[in-house]
């Protein structure tokens, strides 16, 4: 490997649009922060960056399904998911967010210059356009049937049901998601990054120079470099993201692809951590690695890097240790059939316990291939691992210490064969954790940091200085010397898989941070030196709490089933102040119309009981206008007025949706004065 000065780590920006789950931490960011916390014991310049991911068609969605705007959506996730990292221990230097206005002015910058270098390439290509919400449609808002296997509600990017990926065009009875009609095609024009262009460059930087990329990373570019590469639109028709810069002709109305301004967002929370960013990004001696999931690797070693060569004063990453995915007791984790184990649940039903899920997730990371997280294996992980051998080699040190020598470190007299070869053995672990870590190969690195209290354990099993303490004290003295000195090189040891518990043994010891390079030293401990009383460092996790883990996921899963029986999942839980947030009343509907050129909309006046008002519902193929008027009905007072059609309208009708689509009108069962409210 090259000479490096100096380390700059991302960890894959997560989306906000929901919260972060173990999936997640198994992923990415626990094994990228045992790196960067590895890194930085050994005294690296070392610079670990993230932050959420704001930008993109899901985000939009979630903010329509939810009725209210993008922002909203990922100021709630930014702050759960930063907490979340946070309680974690997960140490970037920096989480930052792709709103933040050192990233637009970046993002927009980067694409300019781009642009005006001739990187890209201007086309107009044809996509569906929904005439009544007047905007062009992200693949992900089109539905319709797939042409592979039938189901009427696949995606115009994607079928779910049978894994088909699909172009919008691919769609047989294409509908909007937004309005429900049926979308036409518009000519719209767009910049692309010819890929293509760029092949030849990224089959030699990839296939010959970067053959030391794990094999899941590497295959996976090869099998796209040996596709073919082809042009890909940079820009998007939508309202939510980074514009494109006004300068550039055509540019109304369109924002960056979120894949462009996402990958370029290491780069400004980098530049909003250091005036010192551009030696991070630009000096040919700074290594980067990218740690990410599976689902991100073309976007990290393929148009990533072509981006950045694209711009030309920027270095490419060194290495991109990508992770295969963490499944919940065998089955896929899934944010929208709530299939996860969430980490702001998780803190709440084990307070305290943080480094014991970081200890199982590393220890069952997906590195090669997809893992299961059982919490069985939590619990005998935590049981025979953490508390059988950790725990009980820590608190058998320190207690016996305290019973012999009233908490003083005793003397190292006469070193036998044995100790000698123990304490060299620590400094082989101590290589071998460094050679699996160098390696990304993480949980065999946190097995050899393990084995180093398996060899405590070890140790004062076959010297037995409780069978020894009448008959030779002296001999006492040393074992539990050594036993000490092993306890000290642990602290450090563990200390980037197990940030917490490891600041709790210096406590214990009542010693500073012990330096990487000291590990294996016989003498990290000096005689005379007083350590402090243990409180227990792990504690056994019963059965009883385990069953009422799989008892919870039992229960989603029953609810997945219903689900599947075509009635919607569960929305998730508001708070009672959500609740009453929205104005609910009953109102009386004193005139109908069918709105003009559209099929479902029609326009309603409606006695609030506080004034008369428009609404435009989506009614029109369910109810003739005459028939309901004089009609009692359900409205909300106190949405946010929204143009329909040119027509504002000012609340919304509650309807009860059928399952074929049928809409009826939710009521009181008796006549209620206009403006009664619903509680
Ligand atoms: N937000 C995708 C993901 O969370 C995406 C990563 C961006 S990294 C620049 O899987
Ligand atoms: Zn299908």
């Amino acid at each position: 490997m090259k000479n490096y000065n100096r380390h700059l780590i991302t960890a894959a920006l997560p989306y906000a649009n929901g919260p972060v789950h173990i999936g997640h931490l198994a992923g990415v960011y626990v094994p990228a922060d045992i790196y960067v916390r590895y890194l930085r014991w050994k005294g690296e310049d070392v610079i670990f960056v993230c932050g959420s991911d704001e930008h993109g068609v899901p985000i939009t969605i979630k903010a329509r399904q939810e009725g209210v705007s993008p922002q909203v959506i990922v100021d709630q996730y930014h702050t759960l998911i930063k907490k979340a990292f946070a309680d974690f221990g997960i140490s970037f230097d920096i989480y930052s967010r792709t709103t933040s206005s050192t990233h637009y002015e970046l993002a927009s910058d980067f694409f300019k210059k781009l642009y005006d270098k001739g990187e890209f390439i201007e086309k107009t290509t044809s996509q569906y356009f929904d005439t009544e919400a007047n905007q062009f449609l992200a693949d992900r808002y089109i539905t319709g049937e797939c042409p592979h296997c039938g189901n009427g509600s696949a995606y115009g990017d994607q079928c779910e049901q049978c894994g088909t990926s699909l172009s919008p065009a691919d769609l047989k009875n294409p509908k909007s998601t937004i309005s429900g009609t049926e979308p036409v095609q518009k000519e719209t024009l767009h910049w692309f990054l010819p890929l293509d262009k760029h092949e030849k460059f990224l089959k030699n930087w990839i296939l010959e120079e970067n053959k030391h990329w794990k094999v899941n990373v590497y295959g996976q570019c090869k099998s796209w470099l040996d596709a073919g590469l082809h042009p890909r639109a940079v820009s998007r028709d939508l309202d939510w993201g980074v514009p494109v810069p006004r300068e550039i002709k055509g540019s109304e109305g369109k924002v960056l692809y979120v894949w462009f301004d996402a990958p370029i967002g290491y780069i400004s929370a980098t530049k909003e951590f250091t005036p010192e960013w551009e030696k991070y990004w630009k000096q040919e001696d700074t290594r980067m690695i990218h740690f990410i999931g599976k689902d991100n690797i073309v976007f990290h070693c393929i148009i990533f890097p072509a981006i950045l060569k694209s711009e030309g004063s920027y270095i490419l990453p060194e290495n991109v240790p990508a992770n295969e995915f963490l499944n919940l007791e065998g089955d896929k984790i899934s944010t929208s059939r709530n299939w996860a184990v969430w980490l702001h649940e998780y803190l709440q039903e084990f307070p305290g316990k943080e480094d014991v899920l970081r200890y199982v997730l590393c220890a069952n990371a997906p590195e090669t291939k997809d893992n299961d997280f059982t919490w069985k294996d939590f619990q005998a992980r935590n049981n025979n691992e953490l508390v059988a051998v950790l725990g009980n080699f820590i608190n058998r040190s320190v207690v016996l210490t305290h019973k012999y020598y009233n908490g003083r470190v005793p003397a190292q007299n006469s070193l036998t064969k044995y100790d000698k070869e123990t304490l060299a053995e620590i400094s082989e672990l101590k290589t071998a954790v460094e050679n699996s870590l160098d390696n990304f190969r993480i949980r065999e690195s946190l097995k050899y940091a393990m084995d180093l209290a398996r060899l405590g354990n070890k140790y004062l099993a076959d010297t037995e200085p409780w069978n020894l303490q009448k008959r030779d004290p002296e001999r006492v003295e040393t074992i539990m010397n050594i036993s000490l000195q092993i306890t000290a090189g642990l602290s450090t040891l563990i200390a980037p898989f197990l940030p917490n518990t490891a600041k709790k043994l210096c406590q214990f010891l009542n010693i500073g941070p012990v330096p990487w390079t000291d590990i294996g030293s016989a003498h990290l401990l000096k005689p005379g030196h007083h350590i402090n009383k243990t409180e227990l460092l792990f504690t056994k996790i019963e059965d009883d709490v385990i069953d009422k883990q799989l008892d919870k996921l039992r229960k989603t899963k029953d609810l997945i089933i219903t689900n599947n029986n075509s009635v919607k999942p569960q929305k998730e839980i508001i708070s009672y102040d959500d609740f009453a947030r929205l104005d609910l009343r009953i109102g009386t509907i004193l005139n109908a119309e069918k709105v003009q050129k559209t099929q479902k909309l029609m326009q309603l006046s409606i006695d609030t009981g506080i004034d008369k008002r428009t609404v435009v519902a989506g009614i029109s193929e369910f109810f003739e206008p005459k028939k309901i008027i004089g009609k009692q009905v359900c409205i909300l007072i106190n949405l946010e007025p929204r143009k329909i059609r040119g027509i504002e309208s000012q609340g919304m009708i509650l309807m009860a949706e059928d399952e074929d689509g049928t809409l009826k009108f939710i009521t009181s069962d008796d006549t209620v004065n206009p403006g009664s409210s619903i509680n």
